[in-house]
This record gives C-alpha cells, structure tokens and sequence, in this order.
C-alpha cells in the first residue's frame, strides 16, 4: 500500500495548480495554447530578448482559468533543448549530413517524381500527426490529395483517435463530440470508461474535482486498473481487458428491464432499438459478470446510478479506442446515452477523450480518411466541393485512402516506396516493433522532426527540421471542439522552417505554386473557413482576433456575430442525411435519425494462455508525452520516470520470486523488453501495465532494451483500423546470472 500512496501523493502533486509566473522578468507576454493535451489549456509565452522564458497560465481562458498542469507549466523548456534539429541533411555515405535547404527538398522532390513516374502516386506514402497546426494539416492534404493524389495518407491519430471518429460517424453520421466542458459540471454522474484523466487530461481532472466536491457527482470508474480515478470513484468496475461490450450490453440489459428508457427520444429520434433489445437479451448481469469478471451486481449498481440520475456524461478514451471491438464499444456507448435521452442537454453526452492538442483540427480539416468539413470522399458532390475551392483536379482526389498499418505492409509488398513522417516517431509508437523496423529500413524516408537525433531519424533518408509549438502561429481544437489561437512567440533555431512553409515549398516544386501561394497562415485559415461554411464544423465566423479575444470560440460558428457552440443535437436531429454524412453506410438513408447499434462481444485475438500467462496493458503515464522527445529533455519530468518500467501485482511478483527495482525481461510471441519492475496493487493480479513512452534508439539510450511495442499486436479494429494497443498475451522471465541493477 505503501506504494500506491507514494505514486498518488506524486500524482496529484504534479496536477496541482500553478503559481503564478508574472514576477518574472519578460519583454512580452504572447498568448498562446498548450501543445500537449487536448483539453487545451490557454496561456501566455514569457519572451526576454528573443528567447522563451516562462509560461503563465491564462486566468481568463474558460477551460482552465490559468491553472496548468506540471507539463504546459515547463513547456518553454521543450523549445531551448541542444538536440533541436537546426540544418536539413541528407544520407550519405551511410550517415545524415548538413545540407542546404535547397539540395534537400530537390532531392526529395526528385526521389518522389521518379517513384510517381515508376509506381504511380500509390508509390508515395504520407504519415504525419495529431501535433502540427489545423493551417498546416489543411495545407498537407490539399498537397496530398489535389496534387500528389496517392492514397496513402495517414497520421498518428489512426493510433489515438480513428475508433472514437468512427463511432461517431457511425451514430451520428458526422464526427466530432456532442458535448462540452460544462457537461462535465453539471452531470450527477460521471462514467470513465477507459480513461485516466487524472494523468492524460490532468486540467479536466482539477475541473471535475473541483465540481464535484460543489455537487457531489457521483463517479463510475471502469478501467482494469486502480488508477487514481478509480481510487476516488464511487464504483470501480475492474474490468477483464478487452471486454467492455459486455459490461455495456449488460448495462443496458438493466436499463431495458427497469425501464430506465426514454422511450419518446427512441421513437423520435433513432433507427434500430429492436435489434438492440433482442440483442442485449443475451446478456443479463450474470453474464455480463462471466464475461468480464465484475460482479453482476456491481454492473446492476452501476446501470441505475446511470439510469435513475436526470443527467449523466461519459468519458471514454484509449480503454476504448485501443481495446477490442473499439468502433463497437464507441457507437455502445452513443447507444446508452441515445435511449437514454441523455444526449444534446446540459450534462449529458457521450465524451470521447482526444488525445494531441491539435487532433481535432486534423479531424476537421481532412487530414486522414475523410475530406475537409468532415466531407465524404466516396460523395461525388462533396469531391467537387474541395477541387472547386482548391482549384485543382477532382479525379486526383482519392476515394479511400489507407491506413498506416496498410502503408507499412504496401512497403513489405514492394508497393509503396517512398515515406514522408511528419510529427510523428513510429519507431516508438507503432506496434509490433520488430516488422515497423524491417520497413522503415527498405523504404526511402523521409523524417521532419523538431529533434535530433530522434530514434525515426535513424532510418531517415533525408530529415528536414521543423518549427515546433511557439515558434509558429495558427489554431488548435480542443476535445470540446473549441478553437484557439497560439501566435508564434520566438523564432526556430539555426535554419528550422515551419511545417506550413516546408509544405508550402513542395507544393510550388510539384509545379502548384498558386495553390499553395499564402503570406500568413491566417489566408490559410480563411481558405479553410470557406471550406467550412455550411459544413457541420463551420468555422466561417471565426477570425484570428476574435479567437484570441474570445479565448477561443467552440464550432460551429457560422457568422462574425454567432458566439460558436456549446451542444450539437439539441433537437434531437443528426447528420444522417446523404447529403451531409461523413461516409456511406445504412445510416446515410436515416435522415437525421441517429443509429443505435446491437453488437455482439467477442474475444481478444490473444488472450493470456500458459506460455503467456498474463494480461498485457499499455499506456501513458503523467509525466511523460509519448515518445518523450519533448519531456525526457525536462528534467522535472522525466526525474520520477526516466527509464522504462512494468507493473506487477504484489501478489504476482511473489509467484515469481522478485523483488520491486529488479530488471525482468517481459516476453510476448513478438518480442522482448528489459525494465525494472515497480510491484503496485494498481494492476490486478495476472495483469501487467508497461508505459509506451520508452524508446530504445536515442544514441542515449541505446543500451536498453526498452519500448513496449516490441511486445503488442499488429491487429487492428475492422471499421477504424486502429491498432488494439490494449490487450495482448506476455509472460515475466526473471533475469538470471546478471548484476541486478536498482534502476528505480
Ligand atoms: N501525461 C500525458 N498526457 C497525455 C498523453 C501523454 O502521453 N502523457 N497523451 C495524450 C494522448 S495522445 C492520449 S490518446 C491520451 C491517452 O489518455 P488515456 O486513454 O486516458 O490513457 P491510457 O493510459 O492510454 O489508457 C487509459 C486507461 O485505459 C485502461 N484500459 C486498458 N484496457 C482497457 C479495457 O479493455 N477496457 C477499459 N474500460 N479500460 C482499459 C488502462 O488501464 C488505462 O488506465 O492522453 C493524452 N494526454
Ligand atoms: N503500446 C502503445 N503504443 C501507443 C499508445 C499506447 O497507449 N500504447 N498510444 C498511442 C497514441 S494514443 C499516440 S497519440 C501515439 C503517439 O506517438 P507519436 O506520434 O510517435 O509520439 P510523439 O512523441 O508525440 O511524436 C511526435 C513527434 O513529432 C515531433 N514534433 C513535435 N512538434 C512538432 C512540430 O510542430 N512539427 C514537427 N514536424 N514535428 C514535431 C516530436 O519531436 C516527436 O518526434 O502513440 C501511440 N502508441
Ligand atoms: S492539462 Fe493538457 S493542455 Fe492543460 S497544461 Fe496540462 S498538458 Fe497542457
Ligand atoms: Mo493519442
């Protein structure tokens, strides 16, 4: 217990509210937003001759009201590293040397000609992120889709947030999330499941404490794992990894047979309860207990804590979207919250959780899948509505496009030979390491990173250094569809360009200079706005003045006088109609009904067997941002975990004989790590917990074997194509005949 204890004490120590910075000494104060999570903190950039000095949490932001957490508050830091790429390079003779802005991108232009010319534009492959600016995301799919045409284009979100997207597409016919921040406060029950908000959106966290100590909301925490959410929720639900269909089949089994229904919103409002009914049937409590290892009357307790309140929101994210059955478990839970009714009024909705400050502006803009304006690119009409505006060639754009797991294997098949990463460290974040590597060591790469060396880097062919956070300026949408602005405070070091200005130059080199021809992001932005007009994320009323002087302003706002939006379905109507939806599915013909969707549990591809007795979960930690290029660098972060870790249940490391601080190899049937143990009672016994965020090609440290996706699973959901990072098989080896290092 004792333990459990120390790390709380450090986790809420590090989600404490900041003091206040403006004592210290600056030019300029530049008003911002934070470049870590999604709940989107504003504040202001600390300037003093030239140079980042301070953050200072904006007291007038209505999401955080000048409190940040450990993260933003050290952001500056991030900009200052003697790692920061400052030169463009290309390989040769086997290592990256300096070059001129000029030589790089001829080169890289030239590699990707010849590629067309051989392969056609499926030979080229685009990867990017959930962290540039929604400006220069709007800008790579208008050069990946109008001029490039290849349908390889994805990005990191595919890991974070597809199944959430998809789950909404498939409810409501659009993405994007129905609520906001003060649904949070007014709810009387909050219903986590699959999220840590106490370490991933920490700000969100102070909020929801904060109300609910005025209001005494009532918490259900369904995660695996004793995480501090868990440890203060008023019913924890341990779940078994890899089953929350069953846990919200047997929840709404409850609701039906109590009546706990809005039977009028059912009939108004939605297609498909019949179905659902007959399904859920199946799966009365006892079942759902069977299946997922919470006693059937926790799950009753829970499913009339829901169903009796007048107002309940639910939180979800990787626990979710990364398990099993992720698209089904995001459209299971828009289905509790339809027949319900609690959806579209205050305190009510289904809440995904984004990830990435900017994640949501990639959503929007058409970064991935779909096309700007949550537009559907298999809609022939909505195809000529982007080459209308981009002024460019409507048969280029592709009709689908691939994911990121797909490209990798295009690369294995001899098909796609050229990758542009942008943003993004796949040799960290992708899973099932041993293949990701085998890739990026045949196909001519590209990296565009703001760090180097950084582990990508090492297959790179050419690397072109890029401004990060607070060395540009342009907009971020936060998880509640709020848009903001962050205006560049200090310049990139040595000869680093913005991403928008390396895009910019590709385009004009491709021979599309008009298309591409802007002097400040913001004829970006206003490009984008024309694209969003009448769109469900229209952003035509916003200006970059009024976002600052707004703190930022929530979609849709469709005229300079409209205050932007709290709710979307507030009447009850979707966006089921053809015309609007995002893709083609039975939902298009629902016209304005939402779907509520019947789906069957089933089992994790892998579960724990005798050669791998336990559970494998993934995930993040607070101190840490992912792959820790920016954190590791901060030393008051990266002090409590500088090095790669599992958790084991006391109970457990007894059976196998260690001790916490030991190093043990953990093994899955694809591959192995080597880090330290930290014995908790956070994991329950025959689970283990290993934070993603270690790396193990950073010249530092090379010496270790470390990252958590040698271990996971190359499977991927079938409707979002997002890897199931959640639930996998590995067993714990202690290691023998070697100096027992206390790494913790
Ligand atoms: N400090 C910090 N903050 C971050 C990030 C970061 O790297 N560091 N990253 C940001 C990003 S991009 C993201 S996507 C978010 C991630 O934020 P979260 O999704 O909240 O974090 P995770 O640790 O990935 O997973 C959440 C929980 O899911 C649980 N879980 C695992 N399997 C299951 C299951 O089958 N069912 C259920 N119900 N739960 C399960 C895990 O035990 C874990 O506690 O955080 C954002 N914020
Ligand atoms: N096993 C397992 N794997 C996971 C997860 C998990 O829970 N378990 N979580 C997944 C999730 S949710 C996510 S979001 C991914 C994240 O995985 P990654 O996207 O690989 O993680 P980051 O470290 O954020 O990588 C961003 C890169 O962009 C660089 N960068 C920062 N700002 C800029 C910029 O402005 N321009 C450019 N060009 N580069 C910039 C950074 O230095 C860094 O190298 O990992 C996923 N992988
Ligand atoms: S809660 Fe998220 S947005 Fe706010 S300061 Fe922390 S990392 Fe930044
Ligand atoms: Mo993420």
């Amino acid at each position: 217990m004792t333990f459990l204890l120390r790390d709380t004490v450090n986790q809420l120590k590090n989600t404490f509210p900041t003091h206040s910075n403006r004592e210290i000494d600056v030019d300029e104060w530049v008003y911002s937003t934070c470049g870590y999570c999604s709940v989107g903190c504003g504040l202001y950039i600390g300037v003093k001759d030239g140079e980042a000095v301070a953050v200072e949490g904006n007291s007038d932001s209505l999401v955080n009201k000048g409190k940040l957490c450990i993260k933003g508050l050290y952001e500056w830091k991030a900009l200052h590293a003697p790692e920061r790429a400052t030169s463009p390079m290309i390989r040769k003779n086997g290592k990256l040397e300096p070059v001129s802005w000029d030589e790089a991108l001829s080169h890289f232009v030239d590699k990707m000609q010849r590629i067309i010319d051989e392969k056609g534009s499926e030979g080229v492959g685009i990867y990017h992120t959930g962290q540039l600016l929604l400006e220069e995301y709007y800008a790579l799919g208008k050069l990946a889709k109008g001029v490039i045409g290849t349908p390889n284009i994805d990005a990191n979100t595919r890991l974070c947030m597809a199944s959430a997207v998809q789950g909404y597409i498939r409810s409501f016919g659009t993405d994007g999330p129905p609520g906001c921040y003060e649904d949070l406060d007014q709810a009387e029950v909050l219903f986590i499941i699959g999220a840590n908000p106490a370490e991933m959106h920490p700000q969100l966290w102070q909020r929801i404490l904060h109300y609910r100590a005025e209001k005494k909301t009532k918490i259900i925490v369904a995660d695996p794992r004793l995480t501090l959410p868990a440890q203060v929720a008023d019913l924890h639900l341990a779940l078994r990894p890899g089953t929350n269909i069953a846990l919200l089949n047997a929840m709404i089994h409850v609701l039906i047979s109590e009546g706990l229904i809005d039977l009028e919103m059912i009939e108004a409002h939605t297609h498909g309860f019949a179905e659902l009914k007959a399904l859920v049937e199946d799966y009365p409590p006892e079942r759902g207990e069977e299946l997922t290892g919470v006693p059937a009357k926790r799950i009753i307790e829970a499913a009339l804590l829901f169903g009796r309140s007048a107002t309940a929101t639910t939180l979800y994210c990787q626990g979710v979207n990364q398990s099993m059955s992720a698209t089904d478990t995001a459209t299971l839970i828009n289905t509790l919250h339809l027949i319900s009714g609690k959806i579209g009024k205050p305190g009510c909705t289904p809440f995904s959780l984004t990830g990435q400050s900017t994640s949501m502006s990639n959503r929007e803009v058409g970064g991935t899948t779909s096309l700007p304006g949550f537009r559907n690119p298999m809609n022939p009409e909505h195809r000529r509505e982007v080459a209308e505006i981009w002024k460019l060639d409507q048969e280029k754009i592709p009709c689908q496009t691939n994911d990121i797991m797909k490209m990798m294997a295009l690369i294995g098949e001899g098909k796609l030979d050229f990758l542009w990463v942008i943003g993004t460290n796949p040799v960290v974040s992708l899973p099932d390491q041993r293949k990701i590597r085998e890739y990026l060591d045949r196909v001519f790469l590209v990296v565009q990173d703001v760090y180097y060396p950084m582990e990508t880097a090492q297959y790179a062919d050419i690397f072109l250094p890029a401004a990060q956070w607070g060395e540009k300026t342009g907009t971020y949408t936060n998880l509640e569809r709020r848009v903001n602005i962050g205006y560049q405070a200090v310049k990139p070091p040595g000869n680093g360009k913005s991403d928008l200005i390396i895009f910019q130059e590709v385009g004009k080199r491709l021979g599309e200079g008009e298309a591409f021809n802007w002097n400040e992001p913001e004829e970006v932005f206003n490009e984008w706005k024309l694209l969003s007009k009448g769109r469900p994320n229209d952003m035509s009323g916003m200006t970059y003045l009024r976002l600052e002087k707004e703190h930022g302003i929530r979609w849709p706002c469709p005229a300079t006088n409209h205050p932007g939006t709290a709710r979307l379905y507030t009447q009850g109507i979707f966006n089921t109609f053809e015309c609007i939806a995002e893709a083609y599915g039975d939902f298009n013909h629902f016209e304005g009904r939402a779907k509520l969707w019947a789906v069957p549990y089933q089992q994790p591809p892998e579960i724990p067997d005798s050669d791998y007795p336990f559970w494998l979960n993934t995930g993040s930690i607070i101190e840490h941002y992912h792959t820790r290029t920016k954190t590791k660098r901060i030393p008051e972060l990266n002090i409590t975990a500088p090095e790669g870790y599992v958790e084991v249940n006391p109970q457990d490391a007894k059976g196998l004989q260690i001790q916490d601080g030991e190093k043990v190899r953990v093994v899955s049937r694809r591959g192995w790590i080597e880090v330290g143990v930290r014995v908790r009672n956070t994991v329950s016994p025959g689970q283990v917990f290993v934070p993603f965020h270690f790396g193990d090609l950073d010249p530092l440290e090379a010496h270790l074997k470390q990252a958590a996706n040698h271990l996971t699973l190359n499977w991927v959901d079938p409707f979002s194509k997002q890897p199931m990072m959640k639930v996998s098989a590995c067993r714990i080896e202690k290691i023998r005949h070697s100096i027992q290092k206390e790494t913790l």
